[in-house]
Formats: structure tokens, sequence, C-alpha cells
């Protein structure tokens, strides 16, 4: 492959593109994706797809979100209500080694450690005599979720345009040329399964000419024991204008066309985590149908996407302010980054996170795992599953914030569900109620997985209610309260069961359990080191009485039981306190055992500060000095997800300077022992996991509004390089919508806020409060 002047049409290209304000919203290159984490990104929630742009050998590489190894099961072990009593003795005799050994042997699954998220494979286009091209350009535009790929080629431009459609659920791709009869390739699937078979349907669809079908069926993996169940059929319809198509070896031959559109449908069986009964050919015959009999073609079809994609997109704008780096390609923006002020690069980003969750998480689907849906492989890293002890709840971070509440459905199905069939694991352990420990799939599995040590964390339910709470906080829906108050009620029943007075100060406590993943650096009472077992972690504290907190109050609205509110009242009050430990930081575990050189990932400890607003500068002023005295002892290059979620930590800290910095730290290509950005603006962990989009898309908005106080705090951690900007569109707490905040030298000139329900409405800027009551529908204007 040659590059010829690519750079001169890429700069000619960019300048008529860069014309319009909507068109800063573009990632563009001036050459292929060399690997899978150069190609553009697309989806419509179900179906993804990467294009790589490669003049000679196209590669869509296909997901559906319901490709999962594995079948309807879960991983419980009911031996673990047998074990309790003995881990506990050992847990509070000091004896954590053995604690973490136990429950090993009387908790850990002895069944399968969760199922991989799989890929549907990809279409390949082999093109004779284009490894040399010139005038390369190739872009995905977040406006209008477009991805295009222009180059020349003996003189003739070639032009590809792809999409997944939104209201037709296919993905489409659409190749023209500049001159007739230039477009000749061979069409094929590509995967990395045993393929059951692929069909080159040799019977022409319907009644249009020139086109040919491509089906190939496979299957999900076998995975640890448990039987592939998903089986899923990838159809392809090719319809060429002009020259002509033949089926030959499992392929499609295109010979001399003016122009070609493919449209590409997955179906699979899955039919919700415990039916399997679909019908996957059926399922992915259905929105081809329409194209295979001609009733429906390209035209059109790009509008209809376009339209309902940005019905949800241009909900939120957003403008940090620009400079002559953002006509640079987005991956020689990514490498200056660290160095060089590029405001316009913290706006695409952030509207990249809105563009990534909006398509990967629709109403009606699956939540967005690891990867969001977009994954090569058979099987991702961490089997791109659902990781609850941070990253799955990161993904959704982002969702009512930054105005784009339809996309959190998805994530309250996987509660509601995981609610159901973690039952089981309340059972376990002898409990009533639900909870799921570190890890779930599209199963629901809700067993401890990955052994004690990564393991051991009964405490998912806490967080899961947290988050579904906090989306009633923004929407103040009560039809949303009553449908998540049963969820709620039922994981506080697991934990009235579960919690057990530690014997030094009899406070409640969950035993066993960990503060994610570290492993406190101290031996225990055995001489052993390096165990994460323990009980009464902060986090695990701050969350129940979050979770007891919430509770009460939901039950209060809805006017339930009043027993019931008294009981959680009681339990709350034997909760640990958050405690300051001997070197200012706020402890992260029961004892005082911080060690300020540690600098793992999790900072979990922090949670009451972000996600959760039990610790706030005005609220709690210690105990917010002694997060910040934690969190600089952490350090800030980490991995992606974790500088996601810091960027979230030093806003709420108000501080919009070292939030900035932590911007610039996940902005830049990720290097050894730290995360980053891909070229394609996918988070590096690395490996690739779109958890660090989310949080750092979620950490950029709480920089310029926060509402977790109970009144609306504006630009509470704006950076100094930020002088001016605006932003239009962020939801808050109370059903408030941010509709414009416009600043000039830090300070605000144009505020104008929508109440949705009504309701008192505090607004504050650098100490000054102005507050008003509102009525349901009616814009306010706030002068400061
Ligand atoms: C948690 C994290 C890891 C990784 C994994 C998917 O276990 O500690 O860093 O993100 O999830």
């Amino acid at each position: 492959m040659k590059r010829i002047s690519a750079v001169f049409l890429a700069a000619a290209l960019f300048v008529s593109c860069m014309s319009g304000k909507a068109s800063q919203l573009k990632l563009w290159y001036d050459e292929p994706a060399n690997q899978w984490t150069d190609a553009l990104p697309l989806g419509n929630g179900r179906l993804g797809a990467m294009i790589f742009g490669t003049p000679a050998g196209e590669r869509i590489q296909l997901n559906e979100e319901t490709i999962w190894g594995g079948g309807p099961h879960n991983n419980v072990n009911y031996a673990a209500k047998d074990g309790l009593a003995e881990i506990r003795t050992a847990l509070f005799e000091g004896r954590r080694s053995e604690a973490q050994a136990l429950c090993d042997r009387y908790i850990s699954s002895k069944g399968a450690h969760g199922m991989p998220y799989q890929t549907a494979g990809s279409l390949l286009l082999d093109f004779e005599d284009m490894e040399e091209f010139s005038d390369y350009y190739r872009e995905l535009d977040i406006e209008r979720a477009v991805a295009t790929t222009v180059f020349k080629v003996d003189g003739v431009e070639y032009k590809r345009e792809s999409f997944v459609s939104f209201p037709d659920e296919v993905v489409v791709m659409r190749l023209t040329a500049s001159e007739k009869g230039a477009l000749s390739f061979k069409a094929s699937y590509s995967l990395p399964y045993r393929q059951d078979r692929i069909t080159g349907g040799s019977a022409k669809p319907g009644s249009l000419k020139n086109s040919a079908l491509l089906e190939v069926s496979c299957k999900g993996d076998d995975h640890e024991g448990v039987e592939g169940k998903v089986r899923f059929t990838n159809r392809s319809l090719i319809v060429a204008e002009g020259g002509s198509v033949e089926v030959s070896d499992n392929a499609v031959n295109v010979e001399d066309a003016n122009a070609v559109t493919i449209y590409i449908s997955i179906g699979t069986n899955f039919v919700n985590y415990k039916d399997v009964s679909g019908d996957e050919k059926r399922a992915a015959a259905l929105p081809l149908a329409p194209f295979e009999s001609g009733k429906k073609s390209y035209k059109g079809m790009l509008d209809a996407h376009v339209k309902e994609y940005s019905k949800q997109f241009g909900t939120v704008s957003i403008d940090l302010g620009t400079n002559e780096q953002a006509s640079l390609p987005t991956d020689e923006r990514i490498r200056n980054f660290a160095e060089t002020f590029d405001p316009q690069l913290v706006s695409l980003y952030f509207q990249f996170g809105r563009y990534l969750l909006i398509s990967c998480s629709q109403p009606g689907g699956q939540a967005a795992n690891l990867q969001g849906i977009w994954n090569e492989s058979r099987q991702a890293p961490w089997d791109g599953k659902y990781t609850t002890n941070i990253n799955v709840e990161m993904n959704y971070w982002p969702s009512f914030l930054c105005g784009m509440p339809q996309t959190f459905e998805p994530f309250l199905r996987l509660v509601k569900e995981c609610a159901e069939h973690g039952r089981e694991s309340a059972e376990m352990y002898g409990c009533r109620g639900w909870t799921l420990h570190h890890n779930t799939d599209i199963w629901r599995s809700t067993g401890a997985v990955d052994g004690a040590y990564n393991g051991m964390w009964p405490t998912g339910a806490a967080w899961f209610c947290h988050q579904i709470w906090d989306g009633y906080l923004f929407n103040m829906d009560p039809d949303y309260l009553e449908e998540i108050y049963p969820i709620m009620k039922s994981a506080c029943h697991f934990f009235i069961d579960f919690l057990v007075p530690e014997p030094e100060n009899g406070y409640l406590v969950v035993a066993p359990s960990y503060s994610p993943e570290n492993a406190p650096r101290v031996q225990d009472v055995l001489g052993r080191g390096n165990i994460t077992t323990v009980y009464g972690a902060t986090m695990d504290n701050q969350m129940l009485f979050d979770l007891f907190g919430n509770t009460i109050e939901a039950a209060g609205i809805l006017g339930e039981e009043a027993l019931f509110v008294d009981t959680l009242k009681n339990i709350k009050k034997r909760l640990p306190p958050m405690k300051i430990g001997r070197w200012g930081q706020l402890q992260e575990w029961f004892e005082d055992w911080d060690d300020p050189r540690d600098n793992h990932r999790h900072v979990s400890h922090l949670w009451g500060m972000y996600p959760g607003y039990q610790i706030t500068a005005d609220g709690t002023p210690e105990l917010f000095n002694a997060v910040r005295t934690s969190l600089e002892a952490r350090g800030d290059a980490s991995t992606g997800w974790s500088m996601g979620w810091k960027v979230c930590l030093w806003a709420r800290l108000l501080d919009g300077n070292h939030a900035y910095k932590l911007i610039q730290d996940q902005l830049s290509p990720s290097g050894r022992g730290k995360g980053g950005t891909y070229n394609n603006l996918f988070d590096a962990h690395p490996p690739f996991q779109i958890d660090g989009n989310f949080g750092c898309t979620a950490g950029i908005a709480e920089m310029l509004v926060q509402s977790h106080t109970g009144s609306i705090m504006l630009l509470p951690a704006l950076p100094d390089v930020w002088k001016e900007g605006q932003v239009k569109g962020l939801m808050c707490r109370g059903g408030f919508v941010l509709e414009e905040l416009t600043w000039k030298e830090g300070k605000p000139v144009t505020v104008k806020i929508k109440s949705t329900v009504g309701g008192d409405l505090e607004v504050s800027w650098n100490g000054v409060q102005k507050s008003m009551e509102t009525v349901a529908g009616k814009n306010y204007t706030i002068n400061f």
C-alpha cells in the first residue's frame, strides 16, 4: 500500500468540511486503519460495525449484542451458607488468609465464571489493483453517525459511505465511483467459528436484478462447561447498479458496477436471559426483506437514519473553544494533546462518549458491556462481560447527566434481571432478597467468580440500586420510582440478613468482602500478606448507607410500610462511620492500613464522593479534605477507566485544573503501565475498554455542572484554560435541564434552566446562591 499526496487531499477535503460548525464533530484520518483500534465504530444499539476503510481490502467487522458464549444458567455455590460462620470467625480473629481460602472453598463458583461476548465475524471486500491509491481521507461524523472513506486510484475517485441504520436495523455500505463500471470486488465472510453453513444464495433475491445474498449461520461457543446455545445468522444483500453479480465459492463477485449497496442483517435466537427459543434465520431475514423485494432501496435511508439518530444526539451541545489544532487528523491530535492546548478535542471526546452510548445502548436491547458492542474476537478481554465493581456502572454515568436518559433502559433491565436471578445468590448465603458479585453476563449469572482474591464481593446489589435511584433523582418520575422500589427493598432484605456485628464495636459490616481488587499492604495474624478478603470495607459501608437512606426516602414518597422503614433506620445507625487515618487519608478499610505509596487503579473508598454524594465540601469538610489526601497519594496515571473516575473525583473536589490534568492523561496514547486513548478515540485500559470513555465524558460534564447536593452548582470545577464556553442540554437532579450555560472569563453570562416537574430550584455559582420556585414546563433565566 502506498500513500500518495494523501495529506494534501485530506487538507483540501478538510477545509471544505470545516466550513460549518457542525463539521467539527468528526474524527478523521489520512490513512486506512492498520489495526482494530484505528477502525471507526458504528452502531444502532443492537448491531455494531467497525469500518477499516482499506481501499484494496475493506473489512466490515460485525457485532450483534446477543451473541455470547454459553446459555441460560447460573453459577451460585450453595455451600456458602455452610462456610459463612467459619469464614467470619477467621476474619474477626485476623486470620484473613484463612478466611480467603475458605471463601474459595465455600463461596467461589464451582461452575462457570462468566460467559464471553463474541464477534459476529467480518464481511470482507477484496478489490483488485487498489494497492496504490492517493488522496486518501476517512472520517466518522458523529453528528450523523456516518463513516465515509474517499480515495483515488488511477484518476478514479472512490467513495464508501457506511452507517448502522437506527430505523432499518441493518448495517449499510454504499460504494460509488466517479467513473462508470469502476467497481469490481469479491465479498466473503470471515468468521473465527466453525461455520455451520455459508450459502451464496444462488437464487436472486426477489425481483431485484444484479444482486445476491450471502448467508452464514453459526453458534456461540461452549464455555467452561456451559453449552453454547446462541445461534446466529448473518445475512448480506449485495445490490449492484450496472455490471454483473455472480455467486461462487461462498463469495459474491461483483464486476464492473457503477455503484454497489451492501445491506447486512444479523439475527439470533436470543429472547431473554432464560429463553433462547427464537428463530435466528427469521430474525436475520426480516429487516432485509423490504430491500430484497425491491420495496425499499438506499434512497431515503440515510436521511431517515440521520433523523432518528440526531434526535438523540442533538439534545446536548458543547463549545470549549477551538484553535488550529482542530484542523489536524484525530490521531495526531491525540499524540499532541498532553503538550498542546486543543480545547475542541475535549468537546469532540465528550460528544464521542455520547455518540458511543447512543450507538451501543438502546431501549429494549442489552446494556453496554466492557466493549460496548464492539468486539472482534471470540473471547474479548475479561470476556467482554459486565464487571459490577465499577465498570458497568461507569458505562452509565453519562446517561442522564449528558441528556440521554433513553440509553439507561438496558441497564435498568439488567438490574431487574439480576434482581430476579440474584435471589439465588442471596439464598446461597441463607438470606432473603437478592444480590450479585463482581461480574455478570447476558445470562445474568450472579455467583462469585474469578476466585476470592478478585471476586469475593457480595455487595453488587447496593451499587446497582444506587444507580437506579440516581436515575430517579434526574427524572423525578413517580412511575419509574414504583418500578425500582421493589428492587431496592429486596436488596435491603439481603443486607438486613447478611450484615453481621464486628467484634470490636458491634458495627454491622459486610463480611466477607473486599475493597475492590485491592489488597492492603499488611500481613494478617498468621504473617501472610497479599490478601484482599476483609470485613467492613469503606466502600461497602458507604454503599449500604446510601442504599438504606435512599430506600427510606423512596418508601416515604410512596407511603410504604413504616415498620420496614424503622428497621432500615435502625440498621443504618449501626453502620461503621467513615474514618480519617494516620496520614490524613480517608481510610480504605476498617483498619488504618492505607499505604501512601499505594497507586492501585481502584479508588473504591472514594465512592462516597463520586458516584455517591455523602462527602461534600460544605457538608463534610474534613472527609472532603481526607479524600483529597487519598487521591493525591493514589496518583494520576492509571488504567483508562481509573483516570475517567479521577476526572469525576477531581471535579467533585472542585479542582478544575487537576481534573483537566487527568483529561490530558487520558486523552494521550496509552503507555507502559498507563491507559489512554487509541487512534479511534476508544479508551485504552489497555486493552480497549469502553468504560473509560464514559467515565471521562461524565467527568467533563461534572466540571461544568453538579447537582448532587440539592442545588445546581454552575462551573464548580472550571479549569483556567476554559475561560469561555457554552454547554446546552445537560440534565440536573431534581428534574431540571440546563438549557444553556454560557460563560466568559470564568463567569456565567447566560443561564437558562428548564423545570420539567416543578419544585424549588437552587442555583449557585462561586458561592452566590439564587433560589426560586418553579412550575413544570417553564424556563428560567438566572443572572449572576
Ligand atoms: C476490574 C478491573 C480491571 C478491569 C476489569 C474488567 O476487575 O479491576 O482493571 O477493568 O474489571
